[in-house]
């Protein structure tokens, strides 16, 4: 596997935080010990995390108001995937890229794949976007893509995901991921179940497209850029979307796409019931669909997701799986260190999630005794297991840390003087 750091550096960096790491792994071996937990265990468990990095995440994003780029930003999907090869070379987390078309439209699939596999990486969920128009396109999205009132405006958005289908299959990917920004802006604007109905009717023709080994994933989001009715709104909506589509469609949580204090957790725990779970996105967010940065604000919240998905997994075992992504948009931070960070919590609540004693967890539920039962939660969530993911990175030759090692190579600075800035080139935003 060929790496853009120069490995010695990173061995060189991990030289010095070598003692403390295993004074600190050594000190938590102890705790977990007495716990009956095996320090070893988990870090096998760690180094067996993955979660996929979005292309358009590389980018700063900006807001609705501006948009301040950084130094040294890729300019096309091939540096793009130089700057997600830095991450997982680094966090060895982060094998998976999820490409967004037509922003990573590339005439040469086949050297795009070639240059992410010469670097250990491959292509997760391919995204359409039908939520704004393309140059020379002949049907506007103003009024809708998939729900669109026109028929010709919606065989357009259907072609557009099929397109997305051939060269995702070119990349080696295996699911599309479908998230529409179709609603309305008024109530009377369109008609609430005709949209939905319209919707159906294009997504029955986008699903009759798929491979056999191909799923689709339905994302939906609460509000924005429709702020009165949007289409696919909630988990019920895409639920039911999923359930009328058939087996090869599943619901796609972005954590950021719900309102203030919705239970997602829950929301995992019913589509994991029902095998409708496929995937997530997962950020942060305050008040909206911030897209900040994962466990930023809430990594209680994280976490409890995680133990929904190691409850599912512990269920259904190794049939149990589900397309994790990041999706998130840097507006103040280098892109490539806020990505770094977020698969480090991401990876965190993941490992956590395993600590917890589910027997002891059952027993304090089955004899009512929530006090405890709730203790137990927090005690895997209290844990700092910090030295399990540093050591797991180490072990599969990544960084003691991430953020110290890509500042000692000097990277960004690299790129800046490799990527002068040119306008418009910049493919990133809110998703
Ligand atoms: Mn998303």
């Amino acid at each position: 596997m060929s790496t853009i750091i120069d490995q010695n550096l990173v061995a060189r960096h991990n030289g010095q935080l070598q003692a403390n790491l295993h004074a600190d792994y050594d000190a938590l071996a102890g705790v977990l010990s007495r716990r009956g937990v095996d320090i070893e265990t988990l870090t096998v468990h760690a180094q067996q995390f993955a979660v996929a990095l979005p292309s358009w995440g590389a980018g700063t994003g900006g807001t609705r108001f501006a948009r301040f780029p950084g130094k040294g930003e890729p300019r096309n999907v091939f540096e793009k995937l130089d700057d997600c090869a830095v991450i997982h070379q680094l966090t060895r987390a982060t094998p998976g890229i999820s490409l967004h078309f037509p922003w990573d439209r590339t005439d040469d699939p086949k050297a795009l794949r070639e240059q992410a596999e010469s670097h250990g990486l491959y292509f997760d969920a391919v995204n359409s976007n039908t939520f704004q128009d393309q140059q020379g396109q002949e049907h506007s999205y103003k009024y809708g893509s998939l729900t669109a009132q026109s028929a010709a405006t919606r065989a357009q958005a259907v072609q557009h995901n099929i397109d997305c289908i051939e060269l995702g299959r070119a990349l080696g990917s295996k699911a599309l991921t479908v998230w529409i920004g179709d609603g309305a802006n008024f109530p009377g604007q369109h008609n609430l179940r005709g949209s939905l109905e319209r919707y159906l009717d294009s997504m029955r023709s986008i699903y009759a497209a798929l491979p056999d080994d191909w799923q689709v994933f339905i994302e939906h989001k609460l509000f924005e850029p429709a702020f009165y009715a949007t289409t696919i709104a909630d988990w019920g909506t895409s639920f039911a979307c999923a359930q009328q589509l058939g087996p090869k469609a599943k619901c796609l949580v972005d954590l950021g796409h719900h309102a203030p204090n919705t239970n997602i957790e829950m929301i995992v725990a019913r589509l994991a019931q029902f095998g409708k779970l496929g995937g997530f996105h997962f950020n942060d967010s305050k008040y909206g669909d911030d897209d900040l940065d994962s466990g930023s604000i809430n990594p209680f919240q994280l976490f409890l997701v995680f133990n929904e998905l190691a409850d599912a997994a512990q269920r259904e075992g190794a049939s149990f799986k589900t397309a994790n992504m990041l999706d998130q948009s840097h507006n103040v931070t280098d892109p490539i260190e806020s990505l770094m960070s977020s698969a480090v919590e991401v990876q965190r609540a993941y490992v956590q999630a395993a600590l917890v004693d589910r027997a002891a967890l059952r027993g304090h539920q089955e004899a009512n005794d929530v006090l405890q039962a709730a203790q137990t939660l927090k005690q895997a969530f209290r844990t700092d297991v910090s030295p399990i993911l540093a050591m797991a990175r180490q072990r599969s030759g990544g960084a003691i840390d991430p953020v110290g090692a890509y500042r000692a190579a000097g990277y960004r600075e690299q790129a800046a003087v490799a990527r002068p800035a040119r306008a418009g080139a910049s493919s990133s935003g809110i998703v």
